[in-house]
């Protein structure tokens, strides 16, 4: 099987080819892809050198499938170029999230609606990916009416040069890069992304507006602040969940420990509780302080942290490939 990374040399792709790796994926030929600049530059994959080539060169090559994260104006334009080649496209972008033809998919959540004619299928935005894969089976179980989430979200999220800005700042470096209007170190920003005009910012709306989806329940109503913090490993949530039906709390650790791709950790006698640098390059979703919301009938917080280069991105991403293979929709 031959699997394209567009966006090769880039902070997700590097870590789709570890994955890849790591996961054994079974790829008889790899073809990393990046802008020209980097054609040519040589990519080590399971002890072997491969070529950075362009789009054009990649799309000629038909691979089988194309997993993308290389932003959404180069997805827009190259995603239905390969899939009109015979490829099927993962995109990590936000660019086919929300197209009504397009499939979001989260696989243990939602993998299901995937069928053999999706050519190009979306993966979500990564703080999204770690609160469903917990919503899910408290959903099931107890039906969720509102979610109100507040996140805490990785630099990393934003990229090498955020990374930098905030390395810097430690460093005492304040003339460098700014990824960010604001200083980040020892700050946070309550702002990820533009601003729309209901007051809330895209990254808010996305998490929002892609809940639904990918939970098929447009009746779940969802409310989001999403803050950037001066952390590497991951995202972390606090979420607050209103189920149609009461729960017990022991039986919620239950389930979400008998929960694919879920690790609880809850435990705060022993101040055990997840945390990004215990979540850092760890591809599970991990969950911790579950307790009633003492101020509402039905209602419980926890708090959820995930690596979002791993499963918020390229693990998510890989095993949307893997349900593919696994399905025969390939
Ligand atoms: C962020 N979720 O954290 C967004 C995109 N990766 O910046």
């Amino acid at each position: 099987m031959k699997i394209a990374v567009v966006g090769a040399t880039g902070l997700v792709g590097t870590v789709m080819l570890k994955v890849l790796e790591e996961r054994n994926f079974p790829l008889t030929e790899l073809i990393p892809v990046a802008s020209e600049k980097s054609v040519g530059k040589e990519i080590s994959f399971k002890g072997k050198k491969f070529a950075v080539v362009n789009m054009e060169t990649a799309i000629a090559m038909r691979p089988d499938i194309a997993l993308f994260s290389a932003g959404g104006g180069t997805s827009l334009e190259y995603a239905p170029r390969f899939a009109e080649a015979g490829t099927t496209v993962i995109d990590n972008s936000s660019a086919w999230r929300m197209d009504p033809s397009k499939k979001l998919v989260v696989p243990e959540v939602n993998g299901h609606v995937l069928s053999i004619d999706d050519k190009i299928i979306a993966n979500p935005n990564c703080s999204t990916i770690q609160m469903v894969v917990a919503l899910k089976p408290l959903h099931d179980k107890y039906r969720i009416k509102r979610v109100v989430v507040s996140t805490y979200q990785s630099v990393t999220g934003t990229g090498v040069k955020a990374v930098e800005q905030m390395m810097n700042e430690r460093k005492g470096i304040t003339d460098g890069p700014m990824a960010y209007a604001y200083p980040i170190d020892l700050n946070v920003i309550p702002q990820i992304d533009v601003f729309t005009e209901n007051g809330y910012t895209k990254e808010e709306m996305k998490m929002i507006l892609e809940t639904r989806k990918i939970m098929g329940d447009d009746s779940i109503r969802v409310t989001a602040t999403t803050v950037r913090i001066p952390v590497m490993g991951g995202h972390s949530e606090s979420v607050n969940i209103e189920f149609e039906n009461d729960y017990d709390v022991a039986e919620v650790r239950d389930i979400l420990t008998k929960t694919p791709g879920v690790i609880v950790v809850d435990d705060i006698a022993n101040l055990k509780y997840p945390m990004p640098m215990d979540a850092h390059e760890k591809d599970e979703v991990f969950v911790g302080r579950i307790r009633r919301d003492e101020s509402m009938p039905n209602t419980l917080n926890m708090w959820i942290v995930a690596d979002n280069l791993r499963k918020g991105a390229a693990t998510n991403t890989v095993q949307i490939a893997e349900y593919l293979v696994s399905k025969e929709l390939i």
